[in-house]
Protein backbone atom coordinates (compact mmCIF):
# COMPACT_ATOMS: atom_id res chain seq x y z
CA UNK A 1 0.00 0.00 0.00
CA UNK A 2 1.37 3.52 -0.71
CA UNK A 3 1.85 5.36 2.07
CA UNK A 4 0.64 8.89 1.61
CA UNK A 5 2.48 12.07 2.61
CA UNK A 6 -0.09 13.19 5.26
CA UNK A 7 -3.08 10.67 5.22
CA UNK A 8 -5.44 13.83 6.85
CA UNK A 9 -5.88 17.45 7.17
CA UNK A 10 -5.10 17.15 10.84
CA UNK A 11 -1.55 15.16 10.15
CA UNK A 12 -0.46 19.10 8.41
CA UNK A 13 2.06 20.36 10.72
CA UNK A 14 0.02 23.96 10.37
CA UNK A 15 -2.38 22.00 12.28
CA UNK A 16 -0.32 20.55 14.76
CA UNK A 17 1.11 17.54 13.20
CA UNK A 18 5.04 16.88 12.76
CA UNK A 19 6.79 18.03 9.82
CA UNK A 20 7.44 16.55 6.56
CA UNK A 21 10.80 17.01 6.51
CA UNK A 22 12.95 17.27 9.58
CA UNK A 23 15.70 19.36 7.75
CA UNK A 24 14.66 22.47 6.16
CA UNK A 25 14.60 22.18 1.96
CA UNK A 26 15.47 25.98 0.85
CA UNK A 27 15.30 27.66 -2.73
CA UNK A 28 18.74 28.94 -2.89
CA UNK A 29 21.02 26.37 -1.24
CA UNK A 30 24.33 27.00 -2.57
CA UNK A 31 26.01 24.25 -5.04
CA UNK A 32 29.34 23.14 -4.29
CA UNK A 33 31.38 21.71 -7.08
CA UNK A 34 34.50 19.52 -6.52
CA UNK A 35 35.82 20.01 -2.52
CA UNK A 36 39.28 18.80 -3.44
CA UNK A 37 39.90 20.76 -6.20
CA UNK A 38 38.57 24.13 -4.56
CA UNK A 39 40.16 23.33 -1.04
CA UNK A 40 43.44 22.87 -3.52
CA UNK A 41 42.87 26.43 -4.83
CA UNK A 42 42.49 27.90 -1.63
CA UNK A 43 45.93 26.46 -0.87
CA UNK A 44 47.51 28.17 -3.46
CA UNK A 45 45.66 31.40 -2.91
CA UNK A 46 46.96 31.03 0.95
CA UNK A 47 50.50 29.87 -0.16
CA UNK A 48 50.74 32.63 -2.95
CA UNK A 49 49.90 35.11 -0.46
CA UNK A 50 47.38 37.42 -3.21
CA UNK A 51 44.03 37.70 -1.73
CA UNK A 52 42.55 40.11 -4.04
CA UNK A 53 43.22 42.95 -6.66
CA UNK A 54 43.41 41.24 -9.90
CA UNK A 55 45.09 38.44 -8.45
CA UNK A 56 45.83 34.88 -10.78
CA UNK A 57 42.44 33.73 -10.07
CA UNK A 58 40.14 36.38 -11.00
CA UNK A 59 42.27 36.45 -14.38
CA UNK A 60 41.60 33.38 -14.73
CA UNK A 61 37.76 32.97 -13.73
CA UNK A 62 37.12 36.17 -16.29
CA UNK A 63 39.04 34.88 -19.40
CA UNK A 64 37.17 31.38 -18.45
CA UNK A 65 33.63 33.24 -18.47
CA UNK A 66 34.92 35.05 -22.03
CA UNK A 67 35.19 31.66 -23.69
CA UNK A 68 32.30 30.43 -22.25
CA UNK A 69 29.78 32.83 -23.40
CA UNK A 70 31.88 33.98 -26.31
CA UNK A 71 32.09 37.13 -24.98
CA UNK A 72 35.39 40.04 -25.34
CA UNK A 73 35.06 41.09 -22.09
CA UNK A 74 34.18 40.26 -18.50
CA UNK A 75 35.07 42.07 -15.44
CA UNK A 76 34.68 40.15 -12.25
CA UNK A 77 32.66 42.07 -9.29
CA UNK A 78 31.94 41.84 -5.87
CA UNK A 79 28.09 41.41 -6.68
CA UNK A 80 26.04 41.74 -8.89
CA UNK A 81 24.19 45.01 -7.50
CA UNK A 82 27.93 46.90 -7.67
CA UNK A 83 27.73 45.33 -10.55
CA UNK A 84 25.00 47.44 -12.15
CA UNK A 85 25.65 50.31 -10.72
CA UNK A 86 28.95 50.52 -11.81
CA UNK A 87 27.36 49.73 -15.68
CA UNK A 88 24.83 52.36 -15.13
CA UNK A 89 27.48 55.17 -14.29
CA UNK A 90 29.72 54.15 -17.14
CA UNK A 91 27.25 54.88 -19.41
CA UNK A 92 26.69 58.05 -18.21
CA UNK A 93 23.08 57.00 -17.44
CA UNK A 94 20.89 59.89 -16.00
CA UNK A 95 17.20 61.47 -15.06
CA UNK A 96 14.92 58.13 -16.24
CA UNK A 97 15.39 54.52 -17.03
CA UNK A 98 13.22 52.07 -17.59
CA UNK A 99 12.56 49.00 -15.11
CA UNK A 100 10.59 46.39 -14.83
CA UNK A 101 8.81 46.54 -11.25
CA UNK A 102 8.84 42.65 -11.38
CA UNK A 103 12.78 41.85 -10.11
CA UNK A 104 14.81 42.03 -7.10
CA UNK A 105 14.95 45.14 -5.32
CA UNK A 106 18.53 45.40 -6.03
CA UNK A 107 17.59 46.29 -10.01
CA UNK A 108 15.49 49.30 -8.62
CA UNK A 109 18.07 50.30 -6.56
CA UNK A 110 21.26 50.40 -8.35
CA UNK A 111 19.42 53.25 -10.12
CA UNK A 112 18.26 55.43 -7.54
CA UNK A 113 21.46 54.95 -5.46
CA UNK A 114 22.37 56.78 -8.43
CA UNK A 115 19.77 59.35 -7.79
CA UNK A 116 18.18 58.26 -11.29
CA UNK A 117 14.14 57.58 -11.19
CA UNK A 118 13.18 54.31 -12.26
CA UNK A 119 10.56 54.53 -14.27
CA UNK A 120 8.39 50.91 -13.40
CA UNK A 121 7.25 49.36 -16.44
CA UNK A 122 4.14 46.59 -16.88
CA UNK A 123 5.47 42.76 -17.54
CA UNK A 124 4.10 40.59 -20.10
CA UNK A 125 2.43 37.64 -18.05
CA UNK A 126 2.94 35.39 -20.33
CA UNK A 127 6.98 35.84 -20.15
CA UNK A 128 6.94 37.67 -16.71
CA UNK A 129 9.66 40.06 -18.86
CA UNK A 130 9.11 43.86 -19.31
CA UNK A 131 6.69 44.32 -22.35
CA UNK A 132 8.24 46.01 -24.76
CA UNK A 133 4.79 47.45 -26.13
CA UNK A 134 4.46 49.34 -22.66
CA UNK A 135 8.22 50.60 -22.70
CA UNK A 136 7.43 52.60 -25.93
CA UNK A 137 4.53 54.38 -23.36
CA UNK A 138 7.20 55.29 -20.55
CA UNK A 139 9.81 57.53 -22.89
CA UNK A 140 9.61 60.57 -22.26
CA UNK A 141 12.15 63.37 -23.00
CA UNK A 142 14.20 62.12 -19.62
CA UNK A 143 15.06 59.08 -20.73
CA UNK A 144 18.19 57.73 -21.01
CA UNK A 145 17.91 54.07 -20.95
CA UNK A 146 16.00 50.67 -20.43
CA UNK A 147 17.12 48.12 -17.77
CA UNK A 148 16.04 44.59 -18.80
CA UNK A 149 15.59 41.40 -16.20
CA UNK A 150 15.82 37.87 -17.82
CA UNK A 151 13.52 37.15 -15.27
CA UNK A 152 14.08 32.90 -14.24
CA UNK A 153 16.62 33.14 -16.62
CA UNK A 154 14.18 32.82 -19.81
CA UNK A 155 15.55 35.66 -21.74
CA UNK A 156 13.72 39.40 -22.53
CA UNK A 157 11.76 40.17 -25.45
CA UNK A 158 15.16 40.69 -27.07
CA UNK A 159 14.96 41.97 -30.89
CA UNK A 160 11.63 44.36 -29.48
CA UNK A 161 13.76 45.87 -26.85
CA UNK A 162 16.89 46.18 -29.22
CA UNK A 163 14.90 48.11 -31.75
CA UNK A 164 13.03 50.36 -28.80
CA UNK A 165 16.78 51.49 -27.67
CA UNK A 166 18.26 51.96 -31.17
CA UNK A 167 15.22 54.42 -32.60
CA UNK A 168 15.15 56.50 -29.19
CA UNK A 169 18.74 56.41 -28.33
CA UNK A 170 18.21 55.16 -25.35
CA UNK A 171 21.28 52.50 -23.54
CA UNK A 172 20.22 48.93 -22.65
CA UNK A 173 21.57 46.74 -20.33
CA UNK A 174 20.40 43.58 -19.27
CA UNK A 175 19.99 42.06 -15.37
CA UNK A 176 21.22 39.05 -15.99
CA UNK A 177 21.52 37.71 -12.34
CA UNK A 178 19.58 34.64 -13.49
CA UNK A 179 20.68 33.56 -16.85
CA UNK A 180 24.15 33.19 -16.58
CA UNK A 181 24.42 29.46 -19.02
CA UNK A 182 21.07 30.54 -20.86
CA UNK A 183 20.92 31.53 -24.61
CA UNK A 184 18.70 33.68 -27.30
CA UNK A 185 18.05 32.00 -30.50
CA UNK A 186 21.75 30.06 -29.81
CA UNK A 187 23.70 33.45 -28.87
CA UNK A 188 24.53 33.04 -24.88
CA UNK A 189 23.15 35.66 -23.10
CA UNK A 190 25.26 38.29 -22.01
CA UNK A 191 26.16 39.47 -25.72
CA UNK A 192 23.26 41.61 -25.79
CA UNK A 193 22.70 45.50 -25.15
CA UNK A 194 25.19 47.52 -24.50
CA UNK A 195 26.40 45.07 -21.43
CA UNK A 196 24.59 42.80 -19.52
CA UNK A 197 25.60 41.52 -15.45
CA UNK A 198 25.55 38.05 -13.91
CA UNK A 199 25.07 37.31 -10.29
CA UNK A 200 26.96 34.70 -8.76
CA UNK A 201 25.81 35.14 -5.13
CA UNK A 202 25.42 31.83 -3.23
CA UNK A 203 21.74 31.42 -3.70
CA UNK A 204 22.81 31.24 -8.10
CA UNK A 205 23.20 27.94 -9.08
CA UNK A 206 26.65 29.06 -9.86
CA UNK A 207 28.15 30.74 -6.84
CA UNK A 208 31.49 32.70 -5.94
CA UNK A 209 30.05 33.47 -2.52
CA UNK A 210 29.01 36.84 -3.51
CA UNK A 211 30.04 37.80 -6.65
CA UNK A 212 28.77 38.67 -9.89
CA UNK A 213 30.43 39.99 -13.58
CA UNK A 214 30.28 42.89 -16.22
CA UNK A 215 30.02 41.37 -19.90
CA UNK A 216 30.41 43.21 -22.74
CA UNK A 217 31.07 43.11 -26.51
CA UNK A 218 32.28 47.79 -26.19
CA UNK A 219 36.17 47.91 -25.62
CA UNK A 220 35.74 51.63 -24.01
CA UNK A 221 32.92 50.54 -21.69
CA UNK A 222 34.76 47.48 -20.59
CA UNK A 223 38.03 50.11 -20.21
CA UNK A 224 36.36 52.64 -18.42
CA UNK A 225 34.34 49.80 -15.92
CA UNK A 226 37.69 47.80 -15.44
CA UNK A 227 38.97 51.62 -14.17
CA UNK A 228 36.15 52.18 -11.78
CA UNK A 229 36.02 49.56 -10.31
CA UNK A 230 39.56 49.84 -8.53
CA UNK A 231 38.99 53.39 -7.51
CA UNK A 232 39.48 55.01 -10.72
CA UNK A 233 43.87 53.63 -10.45
CA UNK A 234 45.29 53.07 -14.06
CA UNK A 235 49.09 51.99 -12.37
CA UNK A 236 50.57 52.92 -9.19
CA UNK A 237 49.95 56.47 -7.76
CA UNK A 238 47.83 56.96 -10.84
CA UNK A 239 44.03 58.10 -10.08
CA UNK A 240 42.70 59.01 -13.72
CA UNK A 241 38.63 58.49 -13.26
CA UNK A 242 35.64 58.45 -10.07
CA UNK A 243 35.75 54.79 -8.92
CA UNK A 244 34.76 52.61 -6.10
CA UNK A 245 35.32 49.36 -4.97
CA UNK A 246 33.90 46.95 -7.36
CA UNK A 247 36.42 44.20 -6.68
CA UNK A 248 36.38 40.01 -6.66
CA UNK A 249 38.58 38.45 -4.24
CA UNK A 250 40.47 35.14 -4.86
CA UNK A 251 38.99 32.71 -2.60
CA UNK A 252 35.59 33.86 -4.36
CA UNK A 253 37.36 33.60 -7.77
CA UNK A 254 38.25 30.12 -6.73
CA UNK A 255 34.89 29.10 -6.02
CA UNK A 256 33.50 30.38 -9.12
CA UNK A 257 36.04 28.03 -11.13
CA UNK A 258 35.24 25.28 -8.83
CA UNK A 259 31.89 25.89 -10.00
CA UNK A 260 32.44 26.32 -13.44
CA UNK A 261 34.65 22.87 -14.01
CA UNK A 262 31.08 21.37 -12.65
CA UNK A 263 28.81 23.60 -14.10
CA UNK A 264 27.11 20.73 -16.45
CA UNK A 265 26.50 18.49 -13.66
CA UNK A 266 24.97 21.63 -11.83
CA UNK A 267 22.53 22.61 -15.00
CA UNK A 268 21.96 18.42 -15.61
CA UNK A 269 20.67 18.37 -12.11
CA UNK A 270 18.82 20.99 -12.37
CA UNK A 271 17.20 19.85 -15.21
CA UNK A 272 16.28 16.58 -13.94
CA UNK A 273 14.73 18.40 -10.85
CA UNK A 274 12.59 20.69 -13.41
CA UNK A 275 11.56 17.79 -14.67
CA UNK A 276 10.57 15.64 -11.99
CA UNK A 277 8.51 18.31 -10.57
CA UNK A 278 6.75 18.71 -13.96
CA UNK A 279 5.96 15.12 -14.00
CA UNK A 280 5.11 14.86 -10.54
CA UNK A 281 2.64 17.75 -10.47
CA UNK A 282 0.71 17.31 -13.46
CA UNK A 283 -2.81 16.83 -13.48
CA UNK A 284 -3.14 19.16 -10.06
CA UNK A 285 -6.01 21.68 -10.87
CA UNK A 286 -4.35 25.24 -10.89
CA UNK A 287 -0.97 24.54 -10.66
CA UNK A 288 1.00 25.31 -13.59
CA UNK A 289 5.03 24.96 -13.98
CA UNK A 290 6.28 27.82 -15.85
CA UNK A 291 7.84 26.56 -18.93
CA UNK A 292 11.40 26.77 -20.43
CA UNK A 293 12.42 27.04 -23.95
CA UNK A 294 14.27 23.70 -24.29
CA UNK A 295 15.50 24.39 -27.90
CA UNK A 296 17.77 27.26 -26.02
CA UNK A 297 20.17 26.60 -23.16
CA UNK A 298 18.74 26.50 -20.29
CA UNK A 299 20.19 26.63 -16.47
CA UNK A 300 16.81 25.43 -14.88
CA UNK A 301 17.62 27.77 -11.81
CA UNK A 302 14.19 28.36 -10.59
CA UNK A 303 11.06 25.76 -9.97
CA UNK A 304 8.04 28.55 -10.56
CA UNK A 305 4.88 27.58 -10.03
CA UNK A 306 1.98 29.75 -11.48
CA UNK A 307 -1.34 29.35 -8.96
CA UNK A 308 -4.94 30.05 -9.73
CA UNK A 309 -6.82 30.32 -6.67
CA UNK A 310 -9.75 29.46 -8.05
CA UNK A 311 -9.22 25.91 -8.60
CA UNK A 312 -6.90 25.56 -6.23
CA UNK A 313 -9.33 26.88 -3.80
CA UNK A 314 -6.59 28.23 -1.17
CA UNK A 315 -4.77 31.28 -1.87
CA UNK A 316 -0.78 31.47 -2.93
CA UNK A 317 0.28 32.54 0.84
CA UNK A 318 -1.72 29.87 2.30
CA UNK A 319 0.30 27.18 0.54
CA UNK A 320 3.19 28.92 1.40
CA UNK A 321 2.33 29.11 5.03
CA UNK A 322 1.55 25.67 4.89
CA UNK A 323 4.87 24.68 3.06
CA UNK A 324 7.29 26.49 5.69
CA UNK A 325 5.50 24.67 8.64
CA UNK A 326 6.17 21.66 6.79
CA UNK A 327 9.93 22.66 6.33
CA UNK A 328 10.04 23.51 2.67
CA UNK A 329 10.93 27.25 2.47
CA UNK A 330 9.21 28.48 -0.95
CA UNK A 331 9.64 31.74 -1.62
CA UNK A 332 7.19 34.38 -3.41
CA UNK A 333 9.74 36.21 -5.41
CA UNK A 334 9.14 39.27 -6.11
CA UNK A 335 6.35 39.76 -3.85
CA UNK A 336 5.25 42.13 -3.73
CA UNK A 337 7.14 44.01 -6.58
CA UNK A 338 9.93 46.94 -6.33
CA UNK A 339 6.68 49.75 -6.46
CA UNK A 340 5.47 48.77 -3.21
CA UNK A 341 8.66 48.75 -1.36
CA UNK A 342 10.09 51.86 -0.26
CA UNK A 343 11.93 54.27 -1.16
CA UNK A 344 9.36 53.49 -4.18
CA UNK A 345 6.05 53.22 -2.55
CA UNK A 346 6.19 56.67 -1.23
CA UNK A 347 8.05 58.41 -4.11
CA UNK A 348 4.70 56.55 -6.72
CA UNK A 349 2.42 55.96 -4.91
CA UNK A 350 0.01 55.68 -7.72
CA UNK A 351 2.67 53.30 -9.85
CA UNK A 352 0.27 49.91 -9.53
CA UNK A 353 -2.73 51.50 -11.44
CA UNK A 354 -0.06 51.45 -14.39
CA UNK A 355 0.87 47.76 -13.07
CA UNK A 356 -2.00 45.86 -13.66
CA UNK A 357 0.26 41.99 -14.34
CA UNK A 358 2.65 43.04 -12.09
CA UNK A 359 0.34 43.17 -9.42
CA UNK A 360 -1.27 40.02 -10.74
CA UNK A 361 1.65 37.93 -10.69
CA UNK A 362 2.79 39.12 -7.52
CA UNK A 363 0.49 37.17 -5.53
CA UNK A 364 0.35 34.02 -7.74
CA UNK A 365 3.93 32.79 -8.29
CA UNK A 366 5.48 30.35 -5.69
CA UNK A 367 9.26 29.08 -6.31
CA UNK A 368 9.92 25.68 -4.73
CA UNK A 369 13.29 24.51 -3.99
CA UNK A 370 15.99 22.61 -6.51
CA UNK A 371 19.58 22.34 -7.26
CA UNK A 372 22.10 19.63 -5.97
CA UNK A 373 20.46 19.16 -2.79
CA UNK A 374 17.37 18.09 -3.81
CA UNK A 375 16.57 14.30 -4.52
CA UNK A 376 14.04 12.82 -6.42
CA UNK A 377 12.07 11.21 -3.11
CA UNK A 378 12.07 14.48 -1.53
CA UNK A 379 10.89 16.20 -5.02
CA UNK A 380 7.98 13.77 -5.01
CA UNK A 381 7.20 14.05 -1.66
CA UNK A 382 6.78 18.06 -2.11
CA UNK A 383 4.59 17.49 -5.28
CA UNK A 384 2.29 15.45 -3.50
CA UNK A 385 1.98 17.81 -0.63
CA UNK A 386 1.13 20.24 -2.85
CA UNK A 387 -1.53 17.90 -4.75
CA UNK A 388 -2.47 17.27 -1.01
CA UNK A 389 -3.19 20.49 0.08
CA UNK A 390 -5.16 21.34 -3.24
CA UNK A 391 -7.18 18.24 -3.04
CA UNK A 392 -8.12 19.33 0.54
CA UNK A 393 -8.36 23.52 -0.15
CA UNK A 394 -11.80 23.86 0.55
CA UNK A 395 -12.13 22.08 3.80
CA UNK A 396 -7.93 23.41 5.02
CA UNK A 397 -9.46 27.12 4.21
CA UNK A 398 -12.80 26.51 6.66
CA UNK A 399 -10.14 25.08 9.35
CA UNK A 400 -8.24 27.82 9.11
CA UNK A 401 -11.14 30.68 9.38
N1 LIG B 1 19.00 41.28 -9.92
C1 LIG B 1 18.23 40.20 -9.72
C2 LIG B 1 17.14 39.89 -10.67
C3 LIG B 1 18.47 39.36 -8.62
O1 LIG B 1 17.71 38.28 -8.39
C4 LIG B 1 19.54 39.70 -7.74
C5 LIG B 1 19.78 38.90 -6.57
C6 LIG B 1 20.33 40.83 -8.01
C7 LIG B 1 20.02 41.59 -9.12
C8 LIG B 1 21.46 41.25 -7.14
O2 LIG B 1 22.49 40.29 -7.13
P1 LIG B 1 23.61 40.30 -5.95
O3 LIG B 1 23.99 41.72 -5.67
O4 LIG B 1 22.99 39.62 -4.74
O5 LIG B 1 24.77 39.51 -6.55
C9 LIG B 1 18.47 36.27 -2.44
C10 LIG B 1 19.85 36.76 -2.77
O6 LIG B 1 20.45 37.43 -1.66
C11 LIG B 1 19.92 37.64 -3.97
O7 LIG B 1 21.26 37.57 -4.42
C12 LIG B 1 19.01 37.15 -5.07
N2 LIG B 1 18.97 38.02 -6.20
C13 LIG B 1 17.60 37.01 -4.55
C14 LIG B 1 16.62 36.54 -5.61
O8 LIG B 1 17.63 36.03 -3.53
P2 LIG B 1 16.98 36.45 -0.34
O9 LIG B 1 16.53 37.63 0.43
O10 LIG B 1 15.97 35.53 -0.87
O11 LIG B 1 18.10 35.62 0.46
P3 LIG B 1 17.93 34.66 1.68
O12 LIG B 1 19.00 34.99 2.66
O13 LIG B 1 16.54 34.65 2.17
O14 LIG B 1 18.30 33.23 1.07
C15 LIG B 1 17.42 32.51 0.21
C16 LIG B 1 17.37 31.04 0.64
O15 LIG B 1 18.63 30.44 0.42
C17 LIG B 1 17.04 30.82 2.10
O16 LIG B 1 16.12 29.74 2.22
C18 LIG B 1 18.37 30.43 2.73
C19 LIG B 1 19.14 29.81 1.58
N3 LIG B 1 20.58 30.03 1.69
C20 LIG B 1 21.05 31.31 1.53
C21 LIG B 1 22.40 31.57 1.62
C22 LIG B 1 22.91 32.98 1.46
C23 LIG B 1 21.44 28.98 1.94
O17 LIG B 1 20.98 27.83 2.10
N4 LIG B 1 22.78 29.23 2.02
C24 LIG B 1 23.31 30.49 1.85
O18 LIG B 1 24.53 30.65 1.92
O19 LIG B 1 17.84 37.08 -1.52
Amino acid sequence: MIKLVKPDINNLAIFGGQPLFNESLHVGRPNIGDRNLLNKRFNEILDNKWLTNDGPFVQEFERRIEKYLGIKHCIAVCNATIGLELTIRALNLTGEVIVPSFTFIATAHALKWQEINPVFCDIDPKTHNIDPEKVEDLITPFTRGIVGVHVWGRPCAMEALIDIARKQQLKLVFDAAHAFGCSHNGTMIGNFGDAEVFSFHATKFLNTFEGGAIVTNNNDLAAKIRLMKNFGFSGYDNVIHIGTNGKMNEFSAAMGLTGLDNIQQFIQKNYENYHNYQNNLGGIPGIQLIKYNEVEKCNYQYIVLDIDEELTHVSRDVILEILHKENILARRYFFPGCHNMEPYKSLYPQAFKQLPETEKLTKKVLILPTGTSMNGKDIGSVCELIGFIVKNGNQIKKKLQ
